[in-house]
């Protein structure tokens, strides 16, 4: 009998990798915020996955964090800012050699919630899968990519590796996960602050070339200083790159802010200002655009922290 996919957070990532891993046939658990969700959710009949324009509707299971079921597996598929409270909810249930995946975007709240649950495994990922959501309870599989997970700590590759393959969920076995979250959070950095600024898709950035150039080289300066020598090469390319692939979309910070929800920026731009700090580097393009983005924030009534 497999081990049961806990899958807390029910939002798109979350949705996208549930009702991939319950359409192959595996065992999957659906944790809910509370009481009121848990009945909305088993009113609806399950989670919608759209890819391609079709629809499948999967019967998955669902329950609250004082469900009296052992976690043995659990996927943390909720927002940076929500992920240490959320390990806390659901910690008093984790079996012995418990493992989590980390879907979080940024760095910090892996550290935080490997933190809160030392006795459990902790696995990294940094994905390049894109899904949104299109109705409660439904998600459409937006961009096909890839996730990376690993654990700075062990290098060996968990035993459930091939049911992601079994699943179709592209992903690699990385060694060097830290390098990949980093690598994510300088571009994320380079690109997500300036497009909300700017207020433009991420192509419009082709217009502001000196600004994302100053920008990173402070960031490879930061990537070198914080040991992640690796995760600096050839940054500025891969930006100008991904800015050209990507032109006509909006960046997840520019979607979070034009409808007015929380961003990830102190895991992100934040985390980055702080590591700079600590290491006592000027940096002050990066601090500027930090500061920046905060007034932006508050102008609006959004969470700036
Ligand atoms: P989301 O907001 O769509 O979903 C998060 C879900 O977690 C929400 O439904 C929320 O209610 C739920 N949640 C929060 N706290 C909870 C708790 N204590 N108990 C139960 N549920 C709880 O977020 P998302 O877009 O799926 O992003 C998740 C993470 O993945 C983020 O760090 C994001 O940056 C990263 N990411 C997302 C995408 C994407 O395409 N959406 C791609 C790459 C990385
Ligand atoms: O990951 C991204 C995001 O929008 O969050 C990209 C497309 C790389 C832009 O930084």
């Amino acid at each position: 009998m497999s081990t049961t996919w806990h899958v807390l957070g029910a939002g798109s990532l979350g949705t996208l990798w549930a009702t991939r891993l319950a359409r192959a046939g595996l065992p999957v658990r659906l944790i809910l915020r509370d009481p009121a969700r848990l009945r909305a959710y088993q009113a609806a009949g399950g989670l919608t996955l759209v890819e391609q324009g079709q629809s499948s509707l999967l019967e998955i299971p669902g329950e609250t964090s004082t469900s009296s079921t052992p976690i043995q597996r659990l996927l943390l598929a909720c927002k940076a800012y929500d992920a240490e409270a959320a390990v806390a909810s659901i910690a008093p249930r984790l079996a012995p050699g418990a493992e989590l995946i980390l879907l979080q975007n940024g760095l910090g709240s892996q550290d935080a919630v490997a933190a809160r649950v030392p006795q459990a495994r902790c696995i990294a990922a940094s994905s390049t899968e894109g899904a949104f959501r299109d109705g409660d309870w439904r998600v459409v599989f937006a961009g096909h990519g890839y996730t990376w997970l690993g654990d700075s700590g062990h290098p060996t590759p968990p035993i459930w590796l091939d049911e992601l393959a079994a699943s179709g969920i592209p992903h690699e076995w990385s060694t060097q996960i830290l390098t990949r979250l980093w690598r994510k959070l300088a571009l994320n950095c380079a690109i997500n602050p300036l497009t909300v600024l700017h207020d433009c898709r991420n192509g419009g950035l082709q217009q502001h070339q000196c600004e994302v150039a100053t920008l990173c080289a402070e960031l490879s300066e930061l990537l070198q200083c914080c040991g992640q020598p690796a995760a600096a090469q050839n940054l500025q390319q891969e930006v100008e790159r991904v800015i050209l692939a990507t032109a006509a979309n909006y960046s997840s910070m520019h979607q979070d802010v034009s409808n007015g929800r929380r961003t990830e920026i102190s895991y992100l731009l934040g985390y980055a200002c702080e590591a700079a700090a600590r290491h006592r580097l000027q940096l002050p393009h990066l601090q500027q655009l930090q500061q920046r983005l905060v007034n932006q924030l508050q102008q609006r009534g959004l969470p700036s922290a």
